[in-house]
């Protein structure tokens, strides 16, 4: 039996001084304050956020912290513990897409597209001010967690407060939901255009607005949310996250690939999103007719298939984004109403929603990879609930659904089932969920 390799997220304290004392190595002085932003998991509603469907994630016990001073200059200087070397500084000037490349560009995007978005202007008409910042993560890098934008998150909350610091007129947009949202729009462009992945913005939600103790559910053609109570642990239950370390990568054109084949498809149905093909509240049977004629339209040559796509990778676009979004309109009904608790066969329900979805991302969609697919089906075999990928796929990371006390037990199968197929031995956490990007000191 192979021992799993368990990564808790370290304690907040351990983190904010890792940060000011890389702070005060870098720099030579002490920082002014201290903030972190989450990673997450996604529990249902994968890959439907830029087709205008409804995500449920959660933030992690595993965060970004950032300790920052501000600086005489406009200019932003940054040094990280995951990067070791001399702190790297730009101008802000110089910051556009297609000139900053690598992991700098999560960290000057963000002040760029604050600017952008107007989100430095106070009363006073103050700019992004320029900072020196020094970073430490517990989010496991390149897992499909999110690191990327816990890294943005917690730069956004950091320049947020430095702005305020500078104009005492200008609110602080990260004291009202409103705020973080308008953050995590300045952060989902700070993604698309200077890190150049065309990511659809659930990352950057939850880790600004994430709700302690709760999944969020947001409705990403408005980006509306709502905390919804899918208690795990009162059931005496688990999400259980399998980090399979092989690494996951957005920039590399699959994911931008899959997003331009719905792009176009809802193009071709003459809707914004795919999600608005449907009703409201839509039906299998609704999912099956619109199929029936998107195979027609196919068939009669009036539907264009882009170049590098086929006709039956396109069905799957299409197929898996519908069926997507009925299993997450499933798993909101199942908690929504139910008083607590909402007894064995919403558990059992939800375990099928997850093993639904990891079959249509595998068959349909196809962004998961060998080793996601063994993690799913060995925690399956012993025991699981459900479970399935979780973010962009492409490797990463899978959840499972486990009894408490099968934790362990469905861990090491995994851990074995890794090992007989020749896989590097995959990391273990714990789903609980946690709080959004915050200022610590
Ligand atoms: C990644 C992206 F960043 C998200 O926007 C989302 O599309 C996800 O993959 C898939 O659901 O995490």
């Amino acid at each position: 039996m192979t021992e799993p390799v368990w990564k808790p997220a370290p304690n907040a304290r351990e983190q904010i001084d890792a940060a000011r004392s890389l702070f005060r190595e870098t720099y030579g002085s002490e920082p002014w304050a201290v903030f972190s932003a989450p990673g997450r998991v996604n529990l249902i509603g994968e890959h439907v956020d830029y087709n205008g469907g409804t995500v449920v994630p959660l933030a992690l016990p595993h965060r970004t912290y950032v300790a920052v001073a501000p600086r005489e200059d406009r200019r932003v200087r940054v040094a990280s513990a995951e990067e070791p070397g001399d702190p790297v500084i730009t101008n802000p000037d110089d910051v556009a897409p297609g000139r900053v490349h690598g992991w700098t560009s999560y960290v000057f995007g963000v002040p760029w597209a604050m600017a952008h978005e107007s989100l430095g202007s106070g009363a006073n008409g103050v700019e992004i001010p320029g900072a020196d910042l020094a970073i430490c993560s517990s989010v496991p890098l390149g897992a499909g967690l999110s690191s990327s934008a816990a890294l943005e998150c917690s730069v956004a909350v950091a320049f947020d407060a430095l702005a305020s610091r500078e104009d005492a007129d200008r609110p602080l947009l990260a004291s009202s939901d409103e705020g973080r949202a308008r953050l995590a729009t300045a952060c989902i462009l700070a993604e698309n255009e200077i890190a150049g992945a065309s990511t659809g913005g659930m990352d950057q939600s939850i880790s600004l607005r994430a709700q302690e103790g709760s999944v969020l559910t947001i409705d990403c053609r408005d980006f509306s949310s709502r905390p919804l109570q899918i208690d795990v642990a009162s059931a005496g239950l688990s999400l259980l996250v399998i980090d399979t370390r092989a690494p996951h990568r957005l920039v590399d054109g699959q994911y931008a690939k899959r997003r331009e084949g719905c792009d176009s498809a809802a193009r071709a149905l003459d809707v914004p999103t795919l999600r608005d093909a449907l009703d409201e509240a839509p039906t299998e049977d609704d999912v099956q007719r619109l199929l029936r004629e998107w195979d027609a339209a196919v068939e009669s040559g009036a539907q264009d298939i882009p170049a590098g796509h086929t006709e039956a990778s396109m069905r799957g676009l299409v197929r898996h984004v519908w069926t997507e979004v009925l299993r997450t309109q499933k798993c909101v009904g199942l908690f929504s109403d139910a008083e607590p608790p909402a007894g064995d066969p919403a558990w059992a329900s939800l375990g099928e929603i997850l093993n639904g979805s990891h079959d249509s991302l595998r068959d349909d969609y196809r962004v998961s990879s060998p080793e996601l697919d063994a993690a799913v089906d060995a925690a399956r075999a012993a025991g699981a609930l459900g479970a399935r990928m979780t973010g962009g796929g492409f490797g990463g990371s899978a959840i499972a659904l486990v009894r408490r006390e099968h934790m362990e037990a469905v861990a090491s199968a995994v851990a074995d089932a890794f090992a007989d197929a020749g896989f590097g031995p995959p990391e273990f956490l714990e789903a609980l969920p946690s709080g959004a990007a915050r200022r610590d000191v």
